[in-house]
């Protein structure tokens, strides 16, 4: 029996032998994770109005792949205080942003308090905006720093006003790569129990994957299967998506030399959709892929694009063409051009409205 119909039937397989998935033709795989999101989604394509905001690059941390620390390739350190991020906040919600995306640096600088109270402060001056924030990587970093558990850690996120966390710092979770790409940042394990915890208290989440390095397939389908265990295990089940990040190879040491092509892209989003049928969405994240791949990516089994975002200083830093975001109208234009229907959603995808 081949390897597709081996899945089909529940049989439980080792990374090594999913990998074969890749041996598919990329229209094989196409056609089945797209037959699986029709029948979740139609012809829907979700995006939301959001803003990226970057507190600061000053990081502990030294990630090989990362171009945004002012402490690895990026030469203009900067900390924002609170009021430029109440104003950037305020900016956003005047222009119909429903989520302000919070991901800093891992900053020796800021201290606990400022940073509850930077989420406070937000969430008082605008109840309805969404406080999507926190990699579990920042909250390991917290947790270290500030000798707090990561359940004390999580509970003061959510009482000062965070709703979601994103899914960033997960990286690729095979211990050996994460040894050289990220060594020091959060452990795979850890990354995958603080979501957990997290989920119990009732919140949602997103988890990442970057990929597209010095990774194996095999490793993809490694971290794609840890996911889904903990999916499972967890009763609360709060992924709400998976997102493949396509690595972006400009202003940083990593020294990768080969990229993988579009199909190759494809078919690793193909199979998130046919293996991660426990979570619900797979976002084609248009800063990583820019926007055409993200839209093509939309037959092979993804239904979110990820947002409008204003203003993005983590990819492209790396080389991404996502510095300013993209205009509302571009984006449902584009959407609707690619054959979809463009649906705005909030940040835990409840449908906000048809364009
Ligand atoms: O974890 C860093 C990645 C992530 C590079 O949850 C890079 O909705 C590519 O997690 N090339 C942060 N990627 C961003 C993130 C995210 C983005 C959009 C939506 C959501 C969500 C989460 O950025 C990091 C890291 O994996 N990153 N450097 C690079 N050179």
């Amino acid at each position: 029996m081949d390897i597709l119909d081996r899945l089909e039937q529940g049989e439980e397989l080792h990374p090594s032998q999913l990998a074969k998935l890749y041996e598919y033709d990329l229209l094989t795989l196409g056609e089945i994770a797209d037959q699986k999101r029709k029948q979740l989604y139609g012809s829907k394509v979700f995006f939301n109005i959001n803003r990226h905001i970057n507190p600061s690059n000053i990081c502990a941390d030294v990630c090989k792949f990362c171009a945004f620390s002012a402490s690895r390739k990026n030469p203009n350190p900067y900390e924002m205080n609170l009021d430029e991020i109440l104003q950037i906040a305020q900016n956003a919600h005047n222009k119909g942003a429903k989520e302000v995306h919070i991901v800093s640096s891992h900053s020796p600088n800021y201290t606990y308090e400022w940073y509850m109270g930077m989420f406070q402060e937000i969430k008082k001056s605008f109840p309805d905006l969404h406080i999507k924030a926190m990699t579990a990587a920042e909250v390991d970093y917290f947790s270290r720093r500030f000798g707090k558990s990561y359940e004390e850690v999580l509970e003061d996120m959510a009482k000062n006003g965070v709703d979601s966390m994103p899914g960033g710092g997960a990286e690729i979770f095979n211990e050996e790569i994460r040894k050289i790409i990220c060594q020091g940042k959060v452990k795979s394990n850890d990354w995958l129990k603080i979501h957990s915890i997290w989920h119990k208290m009732g919140r949602y989440s997103n988890a990442t994957m970057l990929f597209g390095h010095i990774e194996q397939r095999e490793h993809r389908i490694d971290h794609m299967l840890r996911l889904k265990q903990t999916q499972t295990t967890n009763k609360e089940g709060g992924f709400n998506a998976f997102i493949p990040l396509l690595y972006q190879k400009e202003n940083n040491y990593l020294n990768v030399k080969q990229f993988p092509s579009a199909q190759e892209i494809l078919k690793t989003i193909a199979i998130a959709r046919i293996l991660l049928d426990n979570i619900p969405h797979i976002k084609a994240y248009w800063a990583t892929l820019g926007l055409n791949l993200a839209l093509v990516a939309q037959e092979f089994g993804a239904d979110d694009i990820d947002g409008t975002i204003e203003v993005e200083s983590i990819q492209s830093r790396a080389g991404a063409k996502s510095a300013s975001g993209i205009e509302l109208e571009e984006l449902i234009f584009k959407i609707k051009d690619a054959g979809f229907r463009a649906i705005e959603r909030d940040s835990l995808y409840h449908e906000i409205k048809e364009y």
